[in-house]
């Protein structure tokens, strides 16, 4: 009876501190200390296609059918004030100043242009005027809407034929990424800062400060509505972060260090950062390149931990 009683109250024990050890790793799993752990991923590459290498992507979207949208930056000339503005990056007042003055040649010149996925080839190029370098861009009712690095000025397109039909300014710093869930364009402009603009006025009509366990989150580049959630581009990072547009918060970090070093180790040595991220929402293709990348990516992620 003794040992029989024992057995129950040691079993029953056993089940308790299993029970404890279970719900306590889950908790841990969803907080450390009170703060909402982040999911960190690798990734897989499971197809890689071409891409221009004279391509300075600064927008990138999927355009269905095997066809990408992407904006390239670059300037054609350059005014010395834009060249002093980009040395320091942010010029708001001084910059609504100014007007251009002396240009110099630039290093290329800026593009909108709808390309083939399998082929890397530029189907439409849509060149820009010189003295605007191109950002982030986004699909929007038929229309491709781009906003350019430095100013508040932003263009829309025809998805068709890529001819430039509207002029049009906004309230962020400068541009650098757009993206839309179809009802709002999200935009970013280097800082922490996610816009949420009206593409109708292309007023501002919500902003959220990107933080992760606390800590703003700047530079944030390149953009891509997915399932819900914003995916950005951190500038000068080999990372993209998953982002709950609601308040801001980074839900996941997504490391890419491999992509970038590869392509070095392979002799691109004059590859710049990584950037642009598409989404394929029909086939459930995720795309990434970088700036005078030769190859565009379709990966995979898988959670780390
Ligand atoms: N951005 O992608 C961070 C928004 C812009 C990066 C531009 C870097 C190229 C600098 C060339 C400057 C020539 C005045
Ligand atoms: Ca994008």
């Amino acid at each position: 009876n003794y040992s029989r009683g024992s057995l129950i109250v040691s079993s029953l024990l056993v089940f308790c501190i299993l029970l404890i050890l279970y719900i306590s790793s889950n908790n841990l799993k969803k907080s450390t200390f009170g703060i909402p752990s982040t999911q960190i991923y690798s990734i897989e590459v499971l197809n890689e296609f071409p891409h221009d290498p004279k391509a300075f992507t600064q927008g990138l979207l999927y355009g269905g059918n095997d066809t990408l949208f992407e904006s390239t930056g670059q300037y054609g000339e350059i005014s010395v004030f834009k060249l002093l503005a980009s040395c320091i990056n942010a010029l708001d007042a001084v910059h609504d100043a100014f007007t251009t003055v002396l240009f110099c040649k630039g290093m290329g010149v800026s593009s909108v242009r709808k390309v083939a996925l399998q082929t890397g080839k530029v189907e439409i190029l849509q060149k820009m005027d010189g003295s605007y370098f191109g950002e982030g861009l986004t699909l929007f009712d038929e229309r491709l809407f781009q906003v350019v690095w430095l100013e508040r000025t932003g263009f829309i397109y025809d998805r068709y034929n890529l001819k430039k039909f509207e002029k049009f300014t906004h309230q962020m710093r400068d541009g650098w990424g757009l993206a839309t869930d179809g009802k709002v364009l999200f935009g970013s402009d280097g800082s922490s800062t996610l816009y949420q603009l009206d593409p109708r006025t292309l007023k501002v009509i919500g902003k959220e400060t990107v933080k992760y366990k606390g800590h703003e989150v700047y530079n944030l580049n390149e953009l891509e509505y997915i399932n819900g959630e914003v995916w950005a581009n951190v500038w000068q990072t080999d990372c993209i972060a998953r982002i709950a547009h609601k308040d801001g918060t980074v839900l996941g970090w997504i490391l890419l260090h491999n992509l970038r070093e590869n392509l070095i180790k392979a002799g691109n040595t004059h590859i710049d950062v990584l950037n642009g991220i598409a989404w394929d929402s029909d086939n459930n293709r995720l795309f990434v390149t970088g700036k005078l990348w030769p190859k565009l990516y379709e990966i995979k992620l898988h959670p780390v931990r």
